[in-house]
């Protein structure tokens, strides 16, 4: 089950039977002290994510071996598919940020994707490429603090690809 950082603390808290100490007090605090902005990230991503995910293509794949004729996303039908991938790791990595947690990442995305991609020829080294374009482009919209925040769950995507 998906879980949050909330429900994390307070479920390993009770397989000890205990209260929340303090190593979980600070880790929910870290939450809270971080929500407003981790709320507004995601309606800013929300609102920009086509011109997001269009940016950090231009900026990683475009004019590379993959666009190109017998590259993985040559044709429009897979170069409409990778795009969908990456709106994918978008809306799933801004999921996983409210939350404050990456369990959505494994149970939603990456399970069996990597096995998935090796099966289709899909590059992982340029998915990874893009996805770290993705982090820079989102970054420069929605601040620093909270293109860390985001960037957490674009790396849990990218190293789970790998
Ligand atoms: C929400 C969870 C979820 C994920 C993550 C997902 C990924 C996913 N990407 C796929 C295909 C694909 N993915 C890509 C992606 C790319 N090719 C490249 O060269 C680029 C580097 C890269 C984009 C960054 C392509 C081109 C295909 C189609 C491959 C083919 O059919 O030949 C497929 C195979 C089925 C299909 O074509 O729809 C899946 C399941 N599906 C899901 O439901």
């Amino acid at each position: 089950m998906a879980q949050d950082a909330i429900t994390s603390v307070i479920n390993s808290s009770d397989v000890q039977g205990k209260y929340l100490d303090s190593s979980s007090l600070d880790k929910l605090k870290a939450y809270f002290g971080t929500g407003e902005l981790r709320v507004r990230a995601a309606g800013t991503i929300a609102a920009n994510a086509s011109t997001i995910i269009k940016e950090a293509v231009a900026k990683s794949l475009l004019y590379s071996d993959v666009t190109r004729p017998g590259g993985n996303m040559y044709t429009c039908r897979r170069y409409a598919a990778c795009i969908r991938d990456l709106d994918y790791y978008l809306r799933y990595a801004t999921y996983a940020m409210l939350a404050g947690d990456p369990s959505i990442l494994d149970e939603r995305v990456l399970n069996g994707l990597k096995e998935t991609y090796n099966s289709l020829g899909v590059p992982v080294g340029s998915t990874v490429q893009a996805i770290q374009a993705i982090k820079e482009v989102a970054a420069s919209l929605i601040g620093t603090d909270a293109g860390r925040e985001l960037g957490v769950y674009l790396d849990y995507i990218s190293s789970g690809l790998s």
